[in-house]
């Protein structure tokens, strides 16, 4: 018996095998829940394919998350095959390479839309579609965050911005649907080597920064992040909900 037998869940956010989102769909399917997956444009999806078919997943649809048209689709979709849903994981973030170097001060104003709209208005989108499916059903709905939201950290700039509205976000939608029995949490994982954080300009030593100060003396893994984001979509984390929890290896509390 699993942790969430019978639950389906709605996967946004796998670029390849190394994302974070990939770690918590086979973290979830290992406790018994059905997956949906989804990709934005081509390349992604001969990636994203392979791996959603090789834990059994029969629906891996198409969605850029700042086309509403795509979200709706994706949706529908759901509604068709499943009738309902009970978890929503939100694992997406973009902004434009230039934004993520130099000076935070230098932001363009497309920069900074375009930013808050791919890393942070997207969970509401989802949200927004996903709440009505997941009516009576305990649902769970989870993002990723990171430091950078609440520190500064060189060079992540607008997207720092764009996690402070996402953490924002988290809290007013876990008030907003607490009354339907739908838990909304965020993770704020230490820094991990995937193909979004490869683009933020002196990534490698952010990451010898964890692995010298953190309590735990080093960076976490995406199967560290996977098993909290397994409690906060199971029955585990039943009284938990408008949290950013760290899996961060202890980094967050470090002052010097
Ligand atoms: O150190 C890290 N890797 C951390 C990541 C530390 C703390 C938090 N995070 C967050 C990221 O900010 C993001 O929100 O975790 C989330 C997942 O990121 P990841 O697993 O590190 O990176 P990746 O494997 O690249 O997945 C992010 C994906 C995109 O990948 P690419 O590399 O193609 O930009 O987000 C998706 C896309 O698959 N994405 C979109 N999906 C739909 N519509 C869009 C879009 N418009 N833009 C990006």
């Amino acid at each position: 018996m699993g942790l969430l037998d019978n639950k389906k869940a709605i996967i946004f956010g796998v670029a390849n095998e190394k994302s974070i989102a990939w770690a918590i769909a086979q973290a979830l399917h290992k406790e018994g829940a059905e997956l949906a997956f989804t990709y934005a444009g081509e390349v992604i999806k001969e990636r994203v394919t392979p791996l959603a078919e090789s834990i059994g997943s029969k629906l891996i649809l198409p969605c850029d998350v700042s086309k509403d048209n795509e979200i709706d689709a994706v949706f529908n979709k759901i509604k068709e095959k499943w009738e309902g849903l009970d978890i929503l994981v939100h694992s997406i973030a973009f902004a434009n390479k230039e934004e993520l170097k130099g000076l935070y001060a230098d932001t363009s104003r497309e920069g900074f839309r375009l930013a808050m709209d791919v890393s942070a208005y997207s969970l509401v989108a989802l949200a927004k579609r996903a709440y009505p499916l997941m009516e009576g059903r305990s649902g769970s709905i989870i993002t990723m965050t990171y430091l950078g939201s609440e520190r500064v950290i060189p060079n992540y700039n607008v997207m720092g911005v764009a996690k402070a509205a996402l953490e924002a976000s988290v809290r007013y939608l876990a008030s907003d649907l607490g009354q339907k029995k739908i838990k909304v949490n965020a993770i704020s994982a230490g820094p991990i080597r995937t193909l979004a954080a490869m683009g933020i300009g002196g990534f490698r030593e952010i990451l010898g920064v964890v692995e010298q100060k953190s309590p735990l003396k080093r960076n976490v893994t995406t199967e560290d992040v996977a098993k909290t984001a397994l409690y906060l979509c199971s029955d585990l984390s039943s009284g938990v909900t408008g949290e950013i929890i760290y899996v961060d290896a202890g980094y967050n509390i470090v002052g010097m």
